[in-house]
């Protein structure tokens, strides 16, 4: 979800894995609704793991693949928390079997993956890269023999470097290099891969790349927010009738980053920020797609950008929309601020944290799913990435009892429930993550993961968590 920015301001409380994280545990009850005793979501409800492929895959110069913006960003000094990069993160390229394997042992059903842009394309454009097609192949047709269906998500933040060069999102012509990416990739894989996710937090990709620097490219500046925002809504557009033309039957959508915006305090300057920050953070990505429309406080900054039509191909119907929640934003008024004055401020009303400093709000997950039925008619939803990084202690037999994981996640599994359980079209939830993994600006230092990976072997080791999560799947 959010990098440093919102980490750095939050005092740091951890949720205790010892202690704490145990007597909460104790309390876990399984997951079927007591009053019912029916399990509380849909039969076919798909269960799945997420990754990408920036964080996973290593094998950074392999087979032709070209550079993407995160290889620039993370090799640039002092980006990254550890000073490390995704030049070798999980050696997934080289390991995918053996993670089919665990995907297959933790039960899941689905598994959700992004293609390396730069992998197929290493300019962007012009001749597909054979090799880098191959390692899709491969990783598709050993999930598929193991009964695992693939998602693909085509943009997980790594545009080719050579199309940054030119001016990547800031330019218009990056959302038709993305449809040819997208219809290329539809030809070749859509035999097999039926879910499609055009992006990964559009949202997330223009506050942190281009608007307040965390993330890859790395630029700053107000202005260049709503280009970013729309060059990457059109590109969804043209991608999603791209892949349609290309084959029927496909199930295409998108995935955002959506968090409840909650005002710090009562006072009037702080909820008018946190309007404000809801139409930075959720609506400028959401309402294009979903309403054809762009929030009237961003109306000004997107003028310049739309041209006759835009919003109609960006307005596409969609077969699914993807949601990452991790916890709601607190919000409150500052001027100096460069998301239009609103900015993150102390949080009062949340006592349990993860070790990103975020807090632990699983109510904030029913309110954003609970959003969808009474704003949005009630679209077919997936939580597409839910999890939380932790400060995972192996215990004297080398094992990873992650209880407070567990609660984190058994509590927002409760949560989306109950969505659920009062009318939600919520089809699946993917956790993330399959195992731990570069997490961006912060390196390794984050664990994610339901895996535990040892950097310096490569080793998964299935923590607590993974276990229990496989257990409730079996169950139904
Ligand atoms: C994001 C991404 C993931 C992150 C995860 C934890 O939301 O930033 O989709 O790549 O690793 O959310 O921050």
């Amino acid at each position: 979800m959010v990098p440093m920015l919102l980490a750095r301001p939050l005092p740091r409380r951890r949720f205790l894995a010892g202690s704490l994280g145990a007597a909460l545990a104790s309390r876990i009850s399984p997951l079927f609704a007591a009053e019912t005793g029916k399990p509380p979501f849909p039969p076919g409800f798909t269960w799945g793991a997420s990754t990408s492929a920036y964080q996973i895959e290593g094998a950074f110069m392999e087979d032709g693949r070209g550079l993407s913006i995160w290889d620039s960003y993370a090799h640039t000094p002092g980006k990254i928390a550890d000073g490390s990069t995704g030049d070798v993160a999980c050696d997934h390229y080289h390991r995918f079997r053996e993670d089919v394997d665990w995907i297959a042992k933790g039960g899941f059903g689905a598994y959700r993956f992004s293609i390396a842009w730069p992998r197929l394309f290493p300019d962007g454009g012009g001749p597909l890269n054979p090799k880098g097609l191959e390692f899709y192949d491969r990783l598709i047709d050993t999930l598929l023999a193991k009964k695992i269906e693939p998602w693909i998500c085509l943009y997980h933040w790594d545009l080719p470097q050579a199309l940054q060069d030119h001016g990547g999102w800031l330019e218009r012509g990056t959302a038709h290099y993305f449809a040819d990416y997208a219809r290329a990739a539809g030809r070749k894989l859509g035999d097999r891969v039926r879910h499609w996710a055009m992006f990964n937090e559009p949202n997330i990709h223009a506050i942190f790349g281009h608007t307040v620097d965390g993330h890859a490219p790395g630029l700053t500046g107000w202005q260049h927010f709503a280009p970013v925002v729309h060059h990457q809504g059109l590109a969804a557009g043209l991608g999603i009738q791209a892949l349609r033309a290309e084959r029927a039957g496909l199930k295409l959508g998108t995935v955002m980053s959506l968090q409840p915006v909650h005002p710090c305090t009562e006072s009037e300057a702080d909820r008018n920020a946190a309007t404000r920050f809801d139409a930075v953070w959720n609506r400028a990505c959401l309402d294009p797609l979903m309403k054809g429309a762009v929030p009237d406080v961003l109306a000004k900054d997107f003028a310049p950008v739309i041209r006759d039509g835009d919003l109609k191909t960006i307005h596409q119907p969609i077969d699914f929309l993807g949601i990452n929640y991790y916890s709601r934003l607190h919000v409150r008024d500052d001027p100096n601020s460069a998301l239009l004055g609103a900015g993150f401020g102390p949080i009062t009303s949340v006592s349990q944290f993860t070790a990103m400093g975020w807090p632990i709000e699983p109510d904030g997950l029913y309110e954003e799913l609970m959003n969808f039925k009474t704003g949005y008619g009630n679209p077919v939803l997936y939580v597409t990435e839910n999890g939380a990084a932790f400060d995972d202690k192996p215990s004297a037999d080398g094992r990873i009892d992650d209880q407070d994981r567990i609660a984190f996640l058994k509590s927002h599994i409760d949560a989306a429930a109950r969505a659920v359980r009062d009318g939600v079209d919520l089809r699946g939830y993917f956790v993330w993550s399959l195992m731990d993994n570069f997490e961006w600006a912060e390196g390794f230092k984050r664990r994610f993961g339901l895996l535990h990976v040892d950097y310096k072997t490569q080793r998964r080791s299935p923590k607590a968590s993974f276990d229990w999560l496989a257990q409730q799947i079996r169950r139904g």
